[in-house]
């Protein structure tokens, strides 16, 4: 009988997808499946693109998908799994919608696996459910994953920077260059897409993007970001935006910068996952503690220093005041 592992290593798509549910809920025995194929892992190239919702990612991540499956700059085809993170409530289920019809002439490709992730409530939970799901797709052989976030909060923007490459697309139109500015997703690009440039504006809005770019300087490994022009819907610009990508891909592993990226990558995630693991051990057996203490808090009896230090000294305001088993000191 096959492992599960195995069926994914040999390409089982149900198993990819019944493996992918199962991550999401950070099932045990799932997560035990995705360390036994933690070796098979890092061969893909994982790109994020991200942006402001409506400024056309999906479509331009399916017309991407297509020029990779052609091969892409005339290197050879290669296959595409697709995360299509909706940042919504996971009820709603329109954009979800929305994105399957727009990708719909990928289905009945086999090179090609598409997945939508519904938002997880807790912290760091929806990034870490990608983070499995990428290392799914990855495992399972596909030598691009494309993952789609809207760029619109800290949970998103982390999802992005857990890419190779991040393509942040914008589109023309008054203040849209500041936009980027506020919500801190330029200074995570690699590659700029100057979407729906078929509207007005176009061009200067490519020019003060490329400007602004340009202000720093080049990046300390030497990449300049390139803003390139496209019409996602037309699929005009689209092959110029994935030669892009493998350049900068290659340029990571020409420099030194694929294994910095590729380590500093692996550290921020492993910090999260330690930081959402620590608070959920800290938690265990001191269930309303943080209330109580903000609650101590908020009556102005100690102030958050205090009660901070308090809590991490022991379960001083734990029901009882009683210390957690299994502690040492
Ligand atoms: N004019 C024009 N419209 C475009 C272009 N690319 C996409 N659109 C349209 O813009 C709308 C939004 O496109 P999507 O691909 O759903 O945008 P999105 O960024 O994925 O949207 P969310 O996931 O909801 O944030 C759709 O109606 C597209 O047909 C383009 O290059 N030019
Ligand atoms: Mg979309």
């Amino acid at each position: 009988m096959t492992t599960p592992a195995e069926s994914i290593r040999l390409g089982d798509r149900g198993a990819l997808a019944r493996l992918i549910t199962l991550l999401e809920e950070e099932d045990p025995a799932a997560l035990r499946v995705l360390a036994e194929l933690h070796p098979q892992t890092g061969r893909a190239l994982i790109v994020g693109v991200t942006g402001a919702p409506g400024t056309g990612k999906s479509t331009l991540v399916n017309a991407l998908a297509r020029e990779m499956r052609k091969g892409a700059a005339g290197t050879p085809a290669r296959t595409v799994g697709i995360i299509a993170v909706d940042p919504s409530s996971p009820f709603s289920g329109g954009a979800l919608l929305g994105d399957r019809i727009r990708m719909r002439d990928l289905a009945g490709d086999e090179g090609v696996f598409i997945r939508s992730m519904a938002s997880r409530g807790e912290l760091g939970g929806l990034s870490r459910a990608t983070d499995s799901a990428v290392r799914a797709l990855d495992s399972a052989g596909f030598d691009v994953v494309l993952i789609e976030t809207v760029g619109a909060g800290q949970d998103e923007i982390e999802i992005a920077r857990q890419a190779h490459t991040v393509i942040v697309v914008e589109t023309p139109g008054l203040g849209d260059e500041i936009q980027a500015i506020k919500a801190g997703i330029l200074e995570i690009a690699d590659v700029l897409a100057l979407n729906k440039a078929d509207l007005a504006g176009a061009d200067s809005a490519a020019n003060a993007l490329q400007a602004m770019l340009d202000l720093g300087g080049p990046r300390a490994d030497g990449w300049r970001v390139p803003v390139l022009k496209t019409v996602a819907s037309a699929g005009e610009g689209v092959a110029d935006l994935a030669a892009a990508v493998l350049r900068h891909n290659d340029h990571l592993h020409r420099s030194a910068a694929w294994e910095q990226r590729e380590r500093t990558r692996i550290e921020r995630n492993l910090e999260q996952r330690l930081r959402a693991r620590l608070m959920e051990d800290w938690r265990r057996g001191r269930s309303g503690a943080l209330e109580q203490a903000a609650g101590r808090v908020a009556a102005r009896e100690v102030s958050p220093e205090e009660a901070v230090e308090a809590l991490l000294a022991d379960a001083a305001f734990a029901p009882g005041g009683a210390k957690p088993k299994g502690r040492k000191k």
